[in-house]
């Protein structure tokens, strides 16, 4: 069901919010998420958060592909939910969880959750991100530009620099207009690597430009980890991203097969379980 749309008379939140204080220090450890529930006890069931006393600038759904990462997750949001508060987003947390050992599929837990979020809300603006992604400055605003946004563009792994041009993995922001151009992400891409490749072919494609924020403020932890099991690097996509302009209309949101197994609601984002079949 969608919430009632009316809303008292707020004003609209500036566009740079005002409390932001820049670089902090993102550190890997065990988080319990009993403290960070604790710390974040305000905010809707969910993992919805909302300012108070302005009118957010955008509505923000943020999807994050999962499985098997708890402690990943509890970091995550122990930074981000305190992050998007003060960026005064009005935010929802989405994390999408492939069920079986069958090979993930990342990209299409992608269109899992911005399928499923439209069902909550009317969100404009789709953050689509790695689980183990964490900013580092809060000035990098998690929002939606004039283009699609490639966010995770300044990396502590690869020396905070791009290792290549086109990369346009771990975290990209579209607009729903921007997402439904390009018809989502590929639903083809089983295993580690290549789909977001193909993204960004999809994106030029369809005549757009990719935007990255300054690397200066984009500095981002990766946390590091082995190669989660039912992830191997495929080594196939080569094709596939290369036939992106030519399949990407009947191959992506219009195509998209899905059971949804669990859908639950906790304090601090919204869990849907899925099963997206494997690979034939
Ligand atoms: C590339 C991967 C991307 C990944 C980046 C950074 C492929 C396709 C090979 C044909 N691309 O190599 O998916 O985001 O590395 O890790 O594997």
């Amino acid at each position: 069901m969608k919430e009632d749309s009316k809303m008292e008379e707020l004003s609209l939140c500036p566009e740079f919010p005002p409390n932001l204080t820049g670089p902090f220090i993102v550190e890997v450890k065990n988080i319990s998420i009993m403290d960070v529930m604790t710390v974040n006890s305000h905010l809707q069931e969910g993992g919805r958060g909302k300012p108070k006393y302005c009118k957010a600038q955008q509505k923000i759904a943020i999807i994050i592909p999962f499985r098997n990462r708890e402690p990943h997750l509890a970091i995550w949001l122990h930074y981000m939910l305190p992050f998007l508060q003060k960026q005064q987003g009005d935010f929802g947390i989405y994390v999408v969880e492939q069920i079986n050992n069958t090979t993930f599929n990342r990209a299409k837990l992608m269109n899992v959750g911005y399928s499923e979020a439209i069902k909550d809300y009317d969100y404009n603006c789709f953050i689509f991100s790695d689980v183990d992604i964490i900013p580092m400055d809060d000035r990098n605003l998690y929002r939606c530009s004039k283009n699609p946004k490639h966010m995770a563009n300044s990396l502590d792994k690869f020396a905070f620099r791009l290792p290549y041009q086109t990369i346009f993995g771990g975290i990209v922001a579209f607009t729903q207009e921007q997402f439904i151009k390009i018809n989502g992400f590929s639903n083809r891409f089983w295993g580690w690597g290549g789909e977001d490749d193909e993204l960004y072919n999809r994106v030029v494609a369809a005549g757009m430009k990719i935007e990255r924020p300054d690397p200066k403020i984009s500095r981002a932890k990766a946390i590091l980890h082995h190669r989660d099991p039912g992830n191997e690097k495929t080594g196939k996509s080569f094709h596939l991203i290369n036939e992106a302009a030519k399949f990407m209309h009947m191959d992506g949101l219009n195509s998209l097969e899905y059971d949804v197994i669990k859908r639950i609601r906790h304090k601090l984002y919204t869990k849907i379980t899925v099963n997206v079949g494997s690979q034939e």
